[in-house]
């Protein structure tokens, strides 16, 4: 499809501070932790996969830190009071396609429409969206996009900026609007890890502009926790935002689960050390998870025919400790 370059504008830049969780508007509760000077992200690929931590048997788990190589967490990482028992004491959920099927329909259109706002011809179809979603960051993806179709790399940088602010925007008002369901399951899953006294945080490699609503509207006001890709110098398949997730919950990975819907996102998490249950959907279903603890098709019982039916939090607490019990 041919690209017309756009006339180049301003770059754009974002805020330079994130506001904590608790700061915006019905946040949880107050004392949530804020992360000062965001990344912008750049048009590189994301950093390189980290072997998955193993052998953490779960009586060493207090004297264990998080152990990940090659990242710009590994200070943070280092800093990290761990307080790990072996029990599962955290779920921290990816957000796109874990929580809600937010891309195909979702983000998807709102790159086309701010495509066509901003003067480039192109519109990603169905499966041609699915290929870009190997590149985390919706900057980064346009970026890219529009050098393989042979733009000059700066001015693709430059023009991806813009179309990604606009994009957005319009994101932000399609999740105020109330446009995204929670997956089916997830709501009483959800539920039960909150019954059974199990934290919940967020880890996303999305913007929090759209990011914060987005899981307030899917889940309320249980998150801890939330790492944004603003807050993340490499987004996934990079561990960097579940390191920072349990940084904040100040616990080892041994003692937290990740959720995950995808392989660079289950890259990203098993590389931080987690145990890691994978819902797959339509784009991810054939990718490769076999670091993970668990796939399954879905949350319910009817997504998991075949299966030991739905995902329920006594389920999750079984497979983290058969995960740490078999390391
Ligand atoms: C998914 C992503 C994001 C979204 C688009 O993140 O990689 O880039 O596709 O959001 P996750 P932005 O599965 O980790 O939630 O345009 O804000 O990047
Ligand atoms: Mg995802």
């Amino acid at each position: 499809m041919a690209v017309k370059s756009p006339p180049l504008r301003g770059g754009y830049r974002g805020a330079s501070r994130v506001e904590p969780w608790s700061d915006t508007p019905n946040g949880p509760p107050p004392g949530g932790w804020a992360v000062s000077g965001r990344h912008e992200h750049s048009s590189q690929v994301a950093g390189p996969s980290i072997p998955a931590r193993r052998g953490a048997p779960s009586d060493d788990v207090r004297r264990k830190r998080v152990a990940v190589q090659g990242t710009g967490a590994d200070a943070a990482a280092a800093a990290t009071t761990t307080v790990g028992t072996g029990r599962l004491e955290a779920v921290i959920f990816d957000v796109d396609g874990t929580l809600a099927d937010t891309e195909r329909d979702g983000h998807r259109p709102a790159f086309n429409e701010a495509f066509r706002r901003h003067g480039v011809d192109l519109d990603w179809d169905v499966d041609h969206y699915g290929s870009l979603l190997r590149i985390t960051g919706g900057h980064r993806r346009v970026a890219a996009d529009l050098k393989d179709r042979g733009w000059d790399p700066d001015d693709a940088d430059h023009v991806a900026l813009d179309i990604h602010k606009t994009k957005t925007a319009l994101f932000v008002e399609r999740v105020k609007s109330g446009a995204f369901d929670p997956r089916p399951g997830l709501t009483e899953f959800v539920g039960g890890l909150v019954d059974a006294g199990i934290r919940i945080a967020v880890a996303t490699t999305g913007r929090r502009d759209w990011a914060v609503p987005l899981v307030r509207h899917l889940i309320g006001d249980v998150v801890e926790v939330m790492i944004t890709g603003d807050e993340v110098e490499r987004l996934k398949p990079d561990p960097e935002a579940y390191v920072l997730a349990l940084q904040g919950l100040g616990l080892d990975a041994s003692a937290a689960l990740a959720l995950e819907d995808s392989g660079v996102g289950a890259t990203a998490a098993t590389g931080a050390g987690l145990a890691t249950i994978v819902v797959t959907n339509g784009y991810t279903a054939t990718q490769d998870f076999s670091a993970a603890a668990l796939v399954l098709p879905g949350y319910d019982e009817g997504a998991a025919q075949g299966d030991a039916g739905p995902l329920t939090a006594q389920r999750a607490i079984d497979v983290h400790a058969a995960w740490w019990r078999d390391r």
